[in-house]
C-alpha cells in the first residue's frame, strides 16, 4: 500500500512511524509512506499556507492553493484522499479493514485554524478518533495508519493475526498470564494450569463476555 501524508508539522511523524510494526513493513516494502510538507506547494518567499478571513474574525484559514495543488500533484483517481477532523466518522476496526484493502491514501492533516471550505471537494471521507479536539491531525493520521498497517497482508505474523481474529468478533480480550504461577500472593487461575483446553476455552469465552459487559455495554448491542 502506499500512504501519503500531507502537513504542515512533518516533524512530528518521525518517532511513531520509524518503530515497531510500522517500521517493519515499510523496511518489507509492504507499505510506501511518505510525508509531506505542504509548504513545498507554495510559491511565495515566505511560503504561506493560511490568510485572514473573509467577513472578519479570529486565527486564521488553510488557503486553497497549496492544498489544490499538492493534492493535484500526489493523487490518483484510485486515491483515497482522507481528512482528519473531529466532525467526521468515528474510526473504527471495521474502517481500518476496508481502507487496508486501498491502494493509495492520502491523508490531509487540517487543524484548528480551520480550511477554506473549497478544500472539501477533494475529500472523499472526514474521519475522526473520537469526541475531543486536538491541535492538528497528525495524530489522528498516524492512529489510522497504525491500525491500517498492522492489518496489511504480510505484516503481522500467522500468531498475531489468528490471536486478533479471536477479539475482533465483538468482544473485549479475556485476562492472559504467564510464569511465574504464583506472584506477590496473586496467583494465575487454576483452569489455566489444568491442561483441558476446552476447560480453558470456556473460561476465556466467559472472561470475554463479563469484561465487556462491565466495561463496554455498548459493544454488545
Ligand atoms: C480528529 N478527533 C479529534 C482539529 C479541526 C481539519 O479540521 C480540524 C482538524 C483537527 C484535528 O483533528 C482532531 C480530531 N479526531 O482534533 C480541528
Amino acid at each position: 500500500m502506499k500512504i501519503d501524508v500531507l502537513t504542515l508539522f512533518p516533524e512530528m511523524f518521525t518517532g511513531p512511524l520509524d518503530v515497531s510494526m510500522v517500521a517493519r513493513a515499510r523496511k518489507a516494502g509492504l507499505l510506501d509512506l511518505q510525508i509531506r510538507n505542504l509548504r513545498d506547494w507554495t510559491h511565495d518567499r515566505h511560503k504561506t499556507v493560511d490568510d485572514r478571513p473573509f467577513g472578519g474574525g479570529p486565527g486564521m484559514v488553510l488557503k486553497p492553493e497549496p492544498v489544490f495543488e499538492a493534492v493535484e500533484a500526489l493523487a490518483s483517481e484510485k486515491t483515497r484522499v482522507l481528512m482528519m477532523a473531529p466532525t467526521g466518522r468515528v474510526f473504527t476496526q471495521a474502517m481500518a479493514r476496508e481502507l487496508a484493502g486501498e491502494e493509495h491514501l492520502l491523508f490531509l492533516c487540517g487543524s484548528y485554524e480551520g480550511f477554506d471550505e473549497r478544500i472539501r471537494t477533494l475529500i472523499d471521507d472526514e474521519l475522526s478518533i473520537g469526541d475531543y479536539v486536538l491541535t492538528n491531525g497528525g495524530l489522528p493520521a498516524m492512529v489510522i495508519i497504525d491500525a491500517v498497517t498492522r492489518l496489511l497482508p504480510g505484516v503481522l505474523g500467522h500468531d498475531e493475526s489468528a490471536h486478533d481474529e479471536s477479539f475482533s468478533h465483538g468482544l473485549l480480550e479475556y485476562p492472559h498470564y504467564t510464569r511465574p504461577a504464583e506472584f506477590r500472593e496473586m496467583k494465575v487461575p487454576d483452569v489455566l494450569l489444568s491442561g483441558n483446553h476446552a476447560e480453558i476455552e470456556k473460561w476465556r469465552r466467559e472472561q470475554s463476555k463479563r469484561r465487556t459487559e462491565e466495561r463496554r455495554p455498548d459493544l454488545l448491542e
